[in-house]
């Protein structure tokens, strides 16, 4: 930690709860004090004192691209010489929305915004419109933005409401989300049963990566898509982390199932401001103008994060672009997992494509329980040695770590060799 990220830190404090923008990036997981960064360029990034670092957070999954990709780049200079945002439409925002649609067969038509905060809350809106019926599900451990109804865990009882996850959510609000435990199909269908007529929507992460990276069990997903048809419940994928990350058709392409809305976010607005949701037409036109459910934004669709997501969306076609960022992290993961053999630590490796989490424990982690009695503390101290032979996972153990394009082998190789090291330390605390 430099001199200068520290006097920044401290200045950001005086303006800034936390001295951030958002709670993750304080380094309050892990400890220490966050790095200020200077610039990205490719797989890395270079903070206010001249540190070079491996990057695997990517801006938290936007970046599958690397840092300042020069087309990306290029293309934002050019825009912005014509404006930045007009409140009124451009022809972007229909390329990008025909990319999107086109990407996911379960999208006839799609609605821009600015977060995936504003698509989930939006998706259950829609949901409840729709349905005409109020109550949620979610599952622990899964995170779809800050929006009250989403903030909410798990009751005294799986099958019982959910109660607030934050100061400042009324019960009366957790009271319509139930949250189950993720990768439960039987308390899924037990909740669908005894209450699916009041229920709108059941929302997952397809592929979880907000309490780590956590893969649907065989049967899972494809479970919740028979229970939602069976009781009329809609099936929402939130797709924020996984849409263009594990294929460009994202999980639902990897895993073959149409939900009925998707939420997107992160890669579609290539590093620039963006969300977005879809799904079957005669849903979102239920959406004003054309229909009377309310949804609106200042800078919905706005030309500067349209034109970095058209350039990402486009270089994501190139053929064989998943298959190859698909070996870099089996490979990240293989060289992890013999590290920490190696060095007699008990580790699980969580890998889906180029997302993947270490868990340092015995037990393989499918759900936010084991994910949370895994020894949470050791990933800290594992984080703060990486970062020391520079490289930069996830601060947070319930995050993901993401490898982009620019990431090389050598990079790779980097990062197994600075983990042979770091769990060296790890070895017998
Ligand atoms: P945003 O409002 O942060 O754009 O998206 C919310 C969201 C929705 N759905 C999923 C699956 C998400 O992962 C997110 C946001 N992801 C977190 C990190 N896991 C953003 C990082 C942060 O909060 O600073």
């Amino acid at each position: 930690m430099g001199d200068r990220s520290k006097k920044l830190f401290e200045e950001a404090k005086r303006y800034l709860p936390g001295g951030v923008n958002s709670p993750v990036r304080s380094f309050k997981a892990v400890g220490g004090a966050p790095l200020f960064i200077e610039r990205g360029k490719g797989c890395k990034i270079y903070d206010v004192d001249g540190g070079e670092y491996i990057d695997y957070v990517c801006s938290w999954g936007p970046l599958i691209l690397g840092h300042a990709h020069p087309v990306v780049v290029k293309a934002l200079q050019q825009a912005t010489e014509n404006g930045t945002s007009y409140g009124a439409p451009t022809e972007k925002e229909t390329i990008l929305a025909r990319l999107i649609v086109e990407a996911m067969p379960s999208l006839d038509l799609v609605r821009l915004v600015n977060s995936g905060t504003e698509a989930a809350m939006t998706a259950i809106r829609l949901a409840r419109g729709f349905t005409r019926k109020d109550k949620i599900v979610k599952f622990d451990g899964c995170y779809h933005g800050h929006a009250d109804s989403l903030l909410v865990k798990a009751g005294s009882g799986a099958l019982t409401f959910g109660i607030p996850d934050s100061l400042g959510v009324p019960q009366d609000m957790a009271r319509n989300t139930f949250s189950l435990p993720y990768n439960d199909i039987d308390l899924a269908a037990e909740l669908l049963r005894s209450h699916g007529e009041e229920i709108a929507a059941v929302i997952v992460e397809p592929v979880a990566a907000n309490m780590g990276v956590i893969p649907p069990c065989p049967g899972f997903l494809e479970g919740l898509r028979e229970l939602t048809l069976r009781h009329q419940v809609l099936l929402i994928f939130d797709e924020v982390i996984t849409g263009f990350r594990l294929a460009y058709g994202g999980a639902q392409e990897v895993y073959g199932i149409k939900p009925d809305l998707t939420c997107l976010g992160k890669i579609i607005g290539g590093g620039l401001p963006v969300g977005a949701f879809g799904g079957r037409r005669e849903i979102l036109e239920r959406l004003a103008p054309v229909g009377e459910i309310y949804q609106a934004g200042t800078l919905s669709g706005n030309p500067l994060s349209m034109t970095a997501g058209i350039e990402t969306l486009k270089m994501l076609q190139r053929p064989g672009f998943y298959r190859e960022l698909e070996e870099k992290g089996r490979k990240l993961a293989e060289g992890l997992r013999e590290e920490a053999q190696r060095a007699g630590v008990a580790a699980q490796v969580n890998q889906v494509s180029s997302m993947l989490t270490s868990f340092f424990t015995e037990r393989q982690v499918v759900d936010y329980t084991s994910a949370k009695t895994s020894a949470v503390p050791k990933y800290a101290q594992f984080f703060g040695k990486m970062l020391d032979r520079g490289i930069q996972l996830a601060p947070s153990q319930f995050e993901a770590a993401f490898i982009s394009s620019e990431h090389q082998d050598e990079d790779i190789e980097r990062t197994i060799a600075a983990a042979k090291s770091s769990l060296e330390f790890l070895r017998g605390i």
